[in-house]
């Protein structure tokens, strides 16, 4: 099928962020797509491949992986039913139920609420919609690296590409892109919160680890344990990652200030990246010498998220004391 969900979304400088690092930092605004995140690339794809017989979608989220499957289903006209953890705001509860999707809240974290949608997929035949451990939505989310790559044009190779990890699938996804685009050699900075750090975990421990809980505010990178090919990517000799942690309240500060600077509210999954800029981790990175000081154009994945609004942003201000 070549028609597909997602849109081909904006690639804007930022001029404060660009003056920030010191070198130009591209913005693809994943914030734009219809469910309000890149989620839409990879499931709109995997929906399109395994769902058009369906009786009906099931995806456990943390809210926007079930944004996209459920935007997916009512554009193919399929029942959706998103599991949710109790830790999801409301305001997901509501934008999920906009989309014509039935909520379910089980458990605490994620992988709770997964358990829950693989037994539905089991009891009603539903079709499994899984939010980052599949190769369709690696597949679906690397057209954010080589839209970017068409967007810049042959001369402009980015310096480093900066992403936000939760269960890995938006990683595996530009990895896959860069390989796509032959750009293997770009290194990409993973960032995640703290409390919400299973990939940071894996690399440290050099296995796969499943974190006891998931302590950290930025629910929609609250997987307890990152996917097996984002592990084997961040062990492969031929690529750079590199994995960095931020505090919920660089994340939320960051949050804020991408919403003064550039205008646009994003939630703490995404707010994780930009604090990469925002808090200093890529001057950092420079001054410890694992990127280099002459940096090329920074790539900046803005995941988005619909997790937020006005009242959850004071909530969580509140709840982080800042
Ligand atoms: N969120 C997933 C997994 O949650 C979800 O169900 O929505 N940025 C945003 C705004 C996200 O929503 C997510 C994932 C990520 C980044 C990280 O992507 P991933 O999981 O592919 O690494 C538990």
């Amino acid at each position: 099928m070549d028609e597909h969900f997602h849109v081909n979304t904006p690639l804007l400088e930022s001029v404060t962020m660009s003056k920030l690092v010191g070198t130009t930092v591209y913005l693809k605004m994943e914030n734009s797509q219809p469910s309000g995140s890149f989620k839409i690339r990879g499931i709109g794809h995997l929906c399109q491949q395994l769902a058009t017989q369906s009786k009906g979608v099931v995806c456990a989220s943390g809210g926007n992986a079930g944004m996209a499957a459920a935007y997916a289903a009512r554009k193919m006209g399929v029942p959706a039913t998103i599991v949710l953890p109790s830790s999801s705001p409301q305001v997901v509860v509501h934008r999920l139920q906009d989309q014509g999707a039935t909520v379910n809240i089980t458990g605490k974290v994620w992988d709770d609420a997964n358990a829950e949608a693989l037994r539905l997929a089991e009891t009603e035949g539903l079709t499994y919609v899984p939010p980052f451990d599949h190769p369709l939505l690696w597949q679906g989310h690397a057209s954010v690296i080589t839209e970017s790559a068409a967007c810049l044009g042959p001369s402009v190779k980015p310096g480093a590409v900066l992403v936000s990890v939760g269960g890995g699938g938006l990683l595996c996804g530009v990895i896959q892109g860069l390989k796509d685009v032959g750009w293997m050699d770009v290194p990409v900075v993973a960032m995640e919160t703290e409390g919400a750090d299973c990939f940071n975990a894996a690399v440290k421990a050099g296995k796969l680890v499943t974190l006891d809980d998931i302590t950290s505010e930025a629910k929609c990178l609250g997987a307890k344990t990152v996917c097996k090919k984002a592990f084997e990517y961040s062990q492969c000799s031929e690529l750079t990652i590199i994995s960095e942690l931020v505090t919920d309240q660089q994340a939320l500060h960051a949050v804020e200030t991408f919403l003064d600077e550039e205008r646009v509210l994003v939630e703490m999954a995404c707010g994780a990246a930009l604090a990469a800029v925002y808090s200093g981790v890529i001057r950092r990175l420079q001054d410890e010498g694992r990127l280099p000081t002459l940096l090329g154009p920074l790539l900046v994945i803005v995941c988005g998220g619909s997790s937020v609004d006005m009242k959850q942003l004071s909530h969580l201000k509140h709840k982080l004391q800042c």
